[in-house]
């Protein structure tokens, strides 16, 4: 019998390059051993052919992040961390928000203080930079990147954490000395409040007209603008949650140019389109507001396209979780405000992954590697976690998921979330997680969540190692 605490056999376990049948042995949560006919282990799941592929890393998702009262998010790190977990992902990364007059570390405390005895599964944080003072650029983020928060996001939009062009340059300079990642929210605010104030005065204030004022251009501008301020540092940064095809070709033009510029997309912008948003003044297109807005048909076939040819770096959720009902979201105490004020965010922790399988993968669109490599190794790597995380190596954790390929329906009372619905309510569906191991350990069995909370840990990231290293 072999020392191992466990071993999963006959996997067709799929990584960012390969796939192979193997068995794979683990020990104190970690891959010790991947080969054919491991030696018999008192403890051992036969994956029968199914493919095992590594747990997603959800490197962008927003879980209990302070909001303006009355408003609150649904999902703690209890509750979003056992979503994530059932939905074959294994690691999350939300994000320590710093508001404006706070001090950087403050925030970060903070954050830690809602997360500590509650994750089901490991995380770490990216930083939300609103307030970039001298004592933020000179002192306190160094340090924090030095200790293991190496990414921080930055927006260009929102009047509570919108940063000018100078503030940008300013915090792209700490990211290049220093060795980090920079997140770009690239929307253009004032052409958003400019269209916003002329929709209001003209009675246009429905859920559907937040996507009127937010349209593809202001995303555009805003995206080439974030080049030009990387070009200027030189130093790269990562757009998140790209819509559709002016920033698409946007960042194709960057590329040709030499400029090094990552991207993010998200279900929302292959499985959403502004219809849901409402084809008429009803209110249930709230439930579909997030920022950027769906697009159309065209838009997602665009986004398709660019997952199967590389433009993407990352696929991530952008889980934003507000109820529908009740007193803290979308519909507070009943009533419906004016788009300006309907919380931007949609709930998708749980569901990403088996969409871009089933639609992905199942649906011809891109390979299973490249499916593996932005649910989990390049999330891996452009935060610094790999190859500790995101692969099927010997050394990594075993974070791992079975699948399950099987037909249903998709309905919000299947999800473990604290959310009342989900916008992917009726979809067909061709897959799901059939189990997910959290460093050796079963946190998802196919048809129960077996996690507890505070066996997730925090992860200290290092360098992200998609970035040039400048210390040599
Ligand atoms: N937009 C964001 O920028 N963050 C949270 C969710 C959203 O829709
Ligand atoms: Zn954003
Ligand atoms: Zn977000």
């Amino acid at each position: 019998m072999s020392s191992f605490d466990l071993t999963i056999r006959n996997a067709r376990a799929v990584t960012a390059s390969d796939t192979f049948e193997c068995d794979i042995a683990v020990k104190d949560g970690r891959i010790v051993q991947i080969g054919s006919r491991l030696p018999p282990c008192a403890r051992e799941i036969d994956a029968a052919g199914r493919f095992v592929t590594p747990g997603g890393v959800d490197a962008h998702c927003h879980l209990d992040q302070p909001e303006p009262p009355p408003i609150k998010m649904a999902d703690d790190f209890d509750t979003g961390t056992r979503s994530a977990a059932c939905g074959g992902t294994t690691t999350v990364i939300p994000f320590a928000l710093q508001q404006k007059g706070q001090s950087l570390r403050a925030a970060v405390e903070d954050y830690h203080r809602r997360a500590d005895g509650k994750a089901h599964i490991d995380y770490t944080f990216h930083l939300i930079i609103s307030d970039p003072t001298p004592a933020v650029l000179n002192d306190e983020l160094p340090q924090l990147i030095k200790e293991g928060y190496t990414s921080f996001k930055i927006y260009m939009t929102y009047d509570s954490l919108k940063l000018d062009d100078g503030q940008i340059l300013d915090l792209l300079s700490v990211a290049r000395e220093h060795g980090a990642m920079a997140m770009i929210h690239a929307e253009n605010a004032d052409c958003i409040e400019w269209l916003t104030r002329r929709l209001e005065a003209a009675g246009r204030t429905a859920p559907r007209f937040h996507g009127h004022a937010r349209p593809m251009l202001v995303e555009r501008e805003a995206t080439h603008r974030a080049m030009a301020l990387s070009e200027l540092v030189d130093t790269p940064i990562l757009i998140v949650h790209v819509s559709g095809r002016e920033a698409v070709e946007q960042i194709r033009w960057g590329r040709a140019h030499g400029l090094q510029v990552f991207a993010e997309t998200c279900p929302q912008y292959l499985f959403l389109s502004a219809e849901d948003l409402g084809i008429d003044d009803g209110y249930l297109g709230a439930r579909c507001i997030c920022s950027p807005p769906p697009r159309d048909k065209a838009n997602q076939e665009v986004i398709w396209r660019a997952l199967a040819d590389g433009l993407f770096t990352v696929f991530s959720s952008d889980h934003a979780p507000y109820r529908f009902e009740g007193t803290e979201g979308k519909r507070p105490g009943g009533e419906e405000p004016d788009f300006r004020h309907i919380p931007n965010g949609i709930p998708g922790i749980e569901t990403r992954m088996a969409l871009l399988w089933s639609e992905g993968v199942l649906g011809g669109r891109i390979t299973r590697e490249k499916f593996v490599e932005l649910t989990a190794t390049n999330p891996a790597k452009a935060y610094g976690l790999h190859p500790r995380k995101g692969t099927i190596a010997v050394g990594a954790d075993a974070d791992l998921v079975i699948w399950d390929e099987r037909s249903f329906v998709l309905k919000n009372e299947q999800l473990h979330h604290a959310v009342d619905y989900t916008p992917y309510e009726g979809m067909n569906l061709g897959a799901w997680p059939g189990l997910t191991l959290c460093r050796g350990e079963v946190v998802w069995d196919g048809t129960s969540f077996t996690g507890r909370p505070g066996t997730g840990k925090f992860l200290h990231c290092g360098r992200p190692t998609l970035l040039p290293d400048r210390s040599r």
